[in-house]
């Protein structure tokens, strides 16, 4: 007994100076990633500045800089940038740099440098100019950097301008938005990938475009829309979208390449790469932003195809849309943006718990599969030299080895934008690490004296003139938000494909998170009668078009959506479309066909 006695003060005092070490550690660690964050939060303050101080120094109000000779660009046409051509003599450039900084200012807490840049370009810029623009990068990264800026410098919340803002970002936007409409009127509303800003579509011009140049079109547009109330941007890149979908393969793929007059598939080979990404990530934008429940069905069923036939394990090569056999074996830099879209769910969930419905079917769980096997970058470190750089690039998996020609990174931000939604997503300091090497590996072989220089070679790490206004809008902003996400805090944004935040508005969503609720979703399917007339009986396959009297062409109807199938057959709703002329979903039959039906 006195043994235990002794000995009762001895255990209580063991588990206390456990307990208490424990705690001591966990909190020293938890002030030790604090104090990291804080370190690299510095860092990429540093690193913006740098590439914004010299572009304004050597390049504004040129596109983008060339910090290698410390000069200017604004014919970016091999990556399907602005391209400016005939300039009239006294054209000085449409500052791309300076409107994809903006948001990046406001979130690095700089009010004063985008109070200035609101008051330049408000004063300066011009959008009638004789310059033959892509479509699609126009939209992400003027358009959007415009509307975006517009909604933070009107927000009285916000206090960032001073002086009297007059909505003038939104005034440039509504002018550049009205610029974009010629390229719409195509008989399929398929938009062409080129406009000239002055004279509309050129003649003789190419109507090739790609998949994300037609379904990556609707958050800024439609956010154009809800500003002005002007109904025509968002309905015109609504149309766009719904042709695209109407498109889909029996299979739910979609390809990368197609005709916009005969809304024919061109490239009929596609994954999450270039020419597709953005369309899988404004669909479930889109429903975020907007509310509307199609753009999640459409999401849902795109999601789950890329699933089934771009994965292979932890990666994602490409498919041919038709049978969705494997065509190109290859990892691109593009890519990295997926994990962050698959973890931005569960952000998602955190604030939109209504947003999960449906979500159990989409098992989430392989959210950082694709990214972790980045983290075993052996692959990536055994052609390059440093331990700790990450920097993505074209790798062929079945070969093993860096793509022959394509070795280029152009300072992409995708790995920086997943790194920042899995960090948030998860909480796990690995990210913290992950961000850590990539910011030193961008100091280490990017930076010059006259900015950040892409990398032409990324076996040599030779360097290229060129820093890609994309740097400011997105590395930065992604990296910095990793460290400090101060600036979200009690808001909901959703950000562009080009890292421009549009706040989330109950007043833009055209339909109530309450739709969502599954029981309420449950009550209504447990009413169904059990007597149903089957589609069979009715029109099976919808019109396409409508006819609009004798005489008259049939117009295309906007919110035709075939179905998923040739011969109408269905297990499920979502593979039924929507009806061309009463625009009503259709759904699926006891029979297992798709079709209008009738309660009887
Ligand atoms: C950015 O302009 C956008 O993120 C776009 O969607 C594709 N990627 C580039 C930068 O890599």
């Amino acid at each position: 007994m006195p043994s235990r006695r002794s000995g009762t003060p001895a255990f209580v005092l063991l588990l206390l100076v456990i307990s208490l070490s424990f705690c001591t550690s966990s909190s020293e660690l938890d002030s030790r990633w604090a104090a990291k964050k804080l370190e690299m939060r510095d860092k990429v303050r540093e690193m913006f500045y740098h590439a914004y101080e010299n572009y304004m120094t050597y390049a504004f109000p040129h596109d983008e800089l060339k910090p290698l000779t410390k000069s200017y660009t604004d014919s970016l046409s091999e990556l399907g940038n602005l391209k400016l051509e005939h300039l009239p003599t006294d054209y000085s450039g449409s500052a791309l740099t300076l409107i994809e900084s903006l948001s990046s200012l406001v979130i690095m807490g700089n009010n004063t440098e985008f109070e200035r840049a609101v008051g330049w370009l408000s004063k300066n810029l011009s959008f009638d100019v004789d310059a033959r623009v892509n479509l699609f990068e126009c939209n992400i990264r003027v358009l959007g950097g415009l509307v975006s800026a517009h909604i933070l410098a009107s927000d009285s919340k916000n206090r960032l301008i001073q002086g009297s803002y007059d909505n003038e970002l939104l005034g440039l936007a509504e002018d550049l938005g009205r610029r974009f409409l010629p390229a719409f009127d195509t008989p399929t509303g398929l938009p062409y990938a080129w406009v000239n800003l002055k004279y509309g579509v050129m003649e003789g011009e190419t109507t090739e475009t790609s998949t994300s140049g037609c379904g990556s079109l609707i958050l800024e547009m439609g956010a154009l829309s809800r500003l002005t109330g002007d109904p025509r941007y968002e309905f015109a890149a609504l149309r766009a979208l719904r042709k695209l979908w109407s498109m889909r393969s029996s299979l739910n793929l979609f390809g990368t390449t197609l005709d916009v007059m005969t809304g024919e598939w061109i490239e009929h080979s596609s994954g999450i790469g270039a020419g597709v990404d953005s369309f899988y990530e404004y669909l479930v934008k889109a429903h975020i932003l907007f509310g509307k429940d199609d753009y999640w069905r459409m999401f849902q069923s795109a999601y789950l195809a890329v699933q089934k036939y771009f994965r292979h394990g932890s990666w994602y090569h490409e498919a041919d849309m038709r049978s969705g056999r494997a065509t190109y074996w290859q990892l691109t830099s593009l890519q990295a943006f997926w994990p962050g879209l698959q973890a931005s769910f569960s952000l998602i969930q955190h604030h939109f718990p209504w947003f999960l419905w449906g979500m159990s079917e989409l098992r989430i769980p392989p959210i950082e599969s694709s990214f972790l096997s980045g983290k075993s970058m052996g692959c990536y470190q055994k052609e390059l030299r440093k331990p700790n750089e990450i920097i993505i690039f074209r790798y062929l998996l079945d070969y093993q080895t860096v793509h022959p020609t394509e070795k280029y990174y152009p300072l992409r931000p995708e790995l920086a934008e997943s790194t920042f939604y899995l960090y948030h997503a998860t909480k796990d300091p690995f990210y913290i690490e992950v961000g850590e090497a990539i910011v030193n590996s961008l100091n280490f072989y990017t930076k010059v004296e006259g900015g950040f220089a892409s990398i032409r070679d990324v076996t040599t790490m030779q360097r290229e003139d060129h820093q890609h206004s994309f740097f400011l809008a997105e590395t930065c902003k992604y990296l910095y938000l990793l460290f400090d996400d101060s600036f979200l805090a009690g808001r909901n944004y959703v950000f562009t494909t080009e890292g421009h935040p549009l706040p989330v508005l109950s007043d833009w969503h055209d339909r109530l998170p309450e739709a969502y609720i599954p029981s309420n979703w449950t009550y209504v399917k447990s009413r169904m009668p059990t007597e149903r007339a089957s589609a069979m009986s009715l029109q099976v396959c919808p019109a396409t078009s409508l006819s609009l009297g004798e005489g008259q062409q049939p117009i295309e109807s906007v919110c035709h959506v075939v179905d998923a199938r040739g011969d109408h057959r269905c297990l499920r709703d979502e593979e039924c479309g929507v009806d061309a002329t009463s625009c009503r979903s259709r759904s699926c039959s006891i029979a297992g066909y798709c079709g209008l039906w009738l309660l009887v």
